[in-house]
């Protein structure tokens, strides 16, 4: 995580105030790719990589929004804050403005400064992180106090309603309930989670494909369109069926017929998913991690071939890692077609299998890749 008194004084310099700091990381997906807008299960962790938010307030009504990434600042009326999108950086900050200005908070003057070091593009959830930073930094300016599923939500709703990307809740959710040293069994349907411990001598390893990854439009929404298609098949003959979490394979046996080939075979990857993600947290909780890198082998066997999510990159990367000592499972993670692999590896290898897997992927891609040892962090919360 980048250094918070470099980015205090980088504000002061700036702005001339002196900012309150909020930090919210990026996040992992273990398993479940693809179920949170099917109200199923997922099993996310917080990591350190984060986006830090510091906000003073301004007395000539204006807001501020400067990216230390970017290098740029914008300037708008707090009164008149854009109400669209425009395919720029400040649409992610703008959108939860917009939404906590929609739940009735009216927008005071301030100066707002983002700085992150979640990889962009790399499927770690930056876009998450820069909300949820965002959301809890201009709440915290106004006083209000929102618990964290709310915070999650209404991330969420700026996403999908002002950006204009249709995600689900997981990675809003994450970044602001995550908890240090554990992944979260999260049923998207209610949002009760569980927690589940991850073992002290189990490493993180994430590893960039180089690969770009973006939500926005393109395959993310055609393969959502594809799984609600087939929701609405199985829902015309089980009324009670809302959504694909509701459904099971039988379903898919007697119906599987009347939808395309491509929503049959989503359906059955976001089914089978489902169960795997729970049989997942529980393996977790009884610390069975040979059963759990199991679970992630067939999940990604699924993702790639049912769901067709992932690419040449990333199922080389998954490939490579698995004769690599101290390897416990491996796969894409995230929304998909590029971005990362995660990979739970024995602590005591973790080094040696970040530099061979390096090796190996450059060797046979061409690609140099960023592998990262990660750990699972805690939540978003005020800093200073
Ligand atoms: C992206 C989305 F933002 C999440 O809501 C989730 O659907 C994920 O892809 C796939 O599991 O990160």
């Amino acid at each position: 995580m980048h250094d918070s008194a470099i980015f205090r004084s980088m504000h002061v310099a700036r702005f001339e105030a002196e900012p309150a700091i909020y930090v919210a990381p990026g996040r992992v997906n273990l398993i479940g790719e693809h179920t949170d807008y099917a109200e199923g299960f997922v099993m996310p962790a917080a990591i350190n990589f984060a986006t830090l938010a510091g906000i003073s307030p301004r007395g000539d009504g204006k807001i501020a929004i400067f990216s230390e990434n970017y290098g740029q600042v914008r300037y708008f009326d707090a009164a008149e804050l854009p109400s669209a999108a425009s395919k720029h950086w400040t649409d992610y900050p703008l959108g939860v403005m917009a939404t906590l200005a929609g739940m009735g908070n009216a927008m005071p003057g301030f100066s707002l400064s983002l700085w992150g070091d979640v990889p962009l593009g790399s499927g770690l959830s930056s876009s998450a992180s820069v909300e949820v930073a965002t959301a809890l930094a201009v709440t915290g300016l106004l006083g209000v106090d929102y618990a964290g599923p709310v915070l999650a939500r209404l991330c969420q709703r700026a996403e999908n309603e002002f950006v204009g990307a249709s995600c689900g809740i997981m990675d809003q959710f994450i970044s602001a309930n995550g908890a240090k040293d554990h992944a979260l069994l999260l049923d998207c349907r209610d949002l009760s989670f569980k927690l589940a411990p991850i073992p002290g001598h189990v490493a993180l390893v994430i590893a960039n494909t180089m690969v770009k990854h973006a939500i926005a439009g393109g395959e993310y929404t055609t393969r959502r369109a594809e799984v609600e298609a087939a929701c609405a098949v199985i829902a015309s003959h089980r009324p009670e069926v809302r959504f694909l979490r509701d459904a099971t394979v039988g379903d898919l046996e007697k119906w599987g017929h009347e939808m395309t080939p491509n929503s049959l075979k989503r359906a059955r990857h976001v089914i089978t998913e489902n169960v795997r993600t729970v049989a997942a947290a529980e393996a977790l909780i009884r610390s069975d991690l040979s059963e759990l890198g199991r679970l992630m082998a067939e999940a990604h066997t699924s993702y790639s071939q049912d769901f067709e999510a992932s690419c040449e990159e990333a199922d080389a990367m998954v490939e490579l890692a698995q004769d690599l000592p101290g390897l416990i499972g491996a796969r894409l993670t995230g929304g998909g077609f590029g971005g990362c692999t995660i990979n739970l590896v024995e602590q005591s290898h973790a080094i040696q299998f970040q530099e061979r897997l390096a090796e190996l992927y450059a060797g046979h891609t061409g690609i140099v890749p960023h592998i990262h040892i990660c750990c699972a962090s805690g939540g978003a919360h005020r800093l200073e």
